[in-house]
C-alpha cells in the first residue's frame, strides 16, 4: 500500500494522499512545512499537516483568488497579497500587464525557502521586479503602514487555525479596507461552505459589516477535503460581474482554468448557500 500522509478534518473526515517521498520537513517559529511528493497530486505544500497547495490543482485555485478581483478593480497598478508563501498567488497577479508594483507580505520565510525550491513550477514570478516580498507579520503591516494604498489587495492565507487564524479577525479586514484606494477591490480566500459552513457564513457577516458590496464565489479544489471552496470578492463601489475585457484577453489564453465564462459561472451560488446567507 506504500506510505499515506492524511488530512484530518473535525476527527470526522480525512483526505488521504499517497506518499512517494518526503522531499522536505522543516520547523519554523510559526509552523511545520513540509513538501511532499504524491502519487495523484504530484508536489504538495503541507502547513501544520494541512495541504496547502499542490501542482496538480493549484492553478484551480490561485487563478480563481486572483483574477475576479485583478479583472474588475478600476486600477491594477499597486496589488497587496498577504500570504501565500508558495509564490502561486504573485505569480498569477504579475501576469497582469497593468500591475507596475506587488507588494507581497509573508510571516514565514521557511515557506518561501522550501516552495523555491521544492516547488518552482508554482513560484515562477520569484524574480519580477515588480515584486516586493516581506518577511514580517501582516497584522503589524496593516497596522503600522497606514499611508500605504493598493488598488487590490488579495487575502492567501491558512485555514482559520495557527499563525494564520487572525487573518480571519474583522479587525484585520477592516485594516486591508483601509489601505484600498477608492473603488479598490479585496479578495480572499474564506474556506468551504459544504465543510466549514460556519466559517464562512461568520467570515461573510464580517465582510458585509464592512463593505457595502460583498461577493462570495465558488469552485472545486480537489485538495481542499471536499472540493468545494471559496473566495470572496470585497469593494464599496462597482460589482464583479463587469470585467474589463482588455485585461481578460491579456490572461486567458495563458490561464489553465479562469476565462470569460467561468467568470460569470463562479459567483452563481447554490441553493443551500444563498439560504445560509439569507440571499
Ligand atoms: N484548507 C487549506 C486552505 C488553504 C488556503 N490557502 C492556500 C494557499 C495557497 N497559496
Amino acid at each position: 500500500m506504500g506510505l499515506w500522509y492524511d488530512e484530518t478534518f473535525d476527527d470526522h473526515t480525512r483526505l488521504g494522499l499517497r506518499v512517494k517521498e518526503t522531499l522536505f520537513s522543516g520547523q519554523s517559529a510559526y509552523q511545520k512545512v513540509e513538501v511532499i511528493d504524491t502519487v495523484g497530486f504530484g508536489r504538495v505544500l503541507v502547513l501544520d499537516n494541512i495541504f496547502m497547495t499542490s501542482e496538480y490543482d493549484e492553478f484551480l485555485y490561485h487563478e480563481m483568488l486572483a483574477h475576479p478581483a485583478l479583472t474588475t478593480a478600476p486600477s491594477i497598478e499597486r496589488v497587496l497579497v498577504i500570504g501565500g508563501g508558495d509564490g502561486g498567488t504573485v505569480r498569477e497577479v504579475l501576469r497582469h500587464p497593468e500591475v507596475k508594483r506587488c507588494v507581497m507580505i509573508e510571516i514565514d520565510e521557511l515557506v518561501v525557502e522550501a516552495s523555491k525550491r521544492y516547488l518552482p513550477g508554482i513560484g515562477t514570478a520569484w524574480d519580477d521586479p515588480r515584486l516586493d516580498l516581506r518577511f514580517i507579520d501582516a497584522i503589524e503591516y496593516v497596522e503600522t503602514s497606514r499611508d500605504d494604498r493598493y488598488d487590490v489587495v488579495l487575502l492567501d492565507g491558512t485555514d482559520p487555525v495557527g499563525p494564520g487564524a487572525v487573518l480571519f479577525d474583522e479587525s484585520f479586514y477592516r485594516g486591508c479596507k483601509r489601505m484600498l484606494t477608492d473603488g479598490g477591490v479585496m479578495a480572499l480566500q474564506s474556506e468551504s461552505p459544504l465543510l466549514m459552513m460556519d466559517i464562512f457564513v461568520e467570515t461573510q457577516r464580517k465582510l458585509r459589516s464592512l463593505f457595502s458590496e460583498v461577493h462570495p464565489y465558488l469552485g472545486p479544489v480537489p485538495l481542499y477535503g471536499t472540493g468545494t471552496w471559496s473566495w470572496t470578492w470585497c469593494s464599496d463601489t462597482g460589482e464583479p460581474l463587469r470585467p474589463k475585457r482588455q485585461r481578460q484577453t491579456a490572461i486567458v489564453e495563458g490561464s489553465k482554468a479562469y476565462n470569460e465564462e467561468l467568470h460569470q459561472a463562479v459567483f452563481a451560488l447554490p441553493n443551500y448557500v444563498k439560504r445560509a446567507l439569507k440571499l
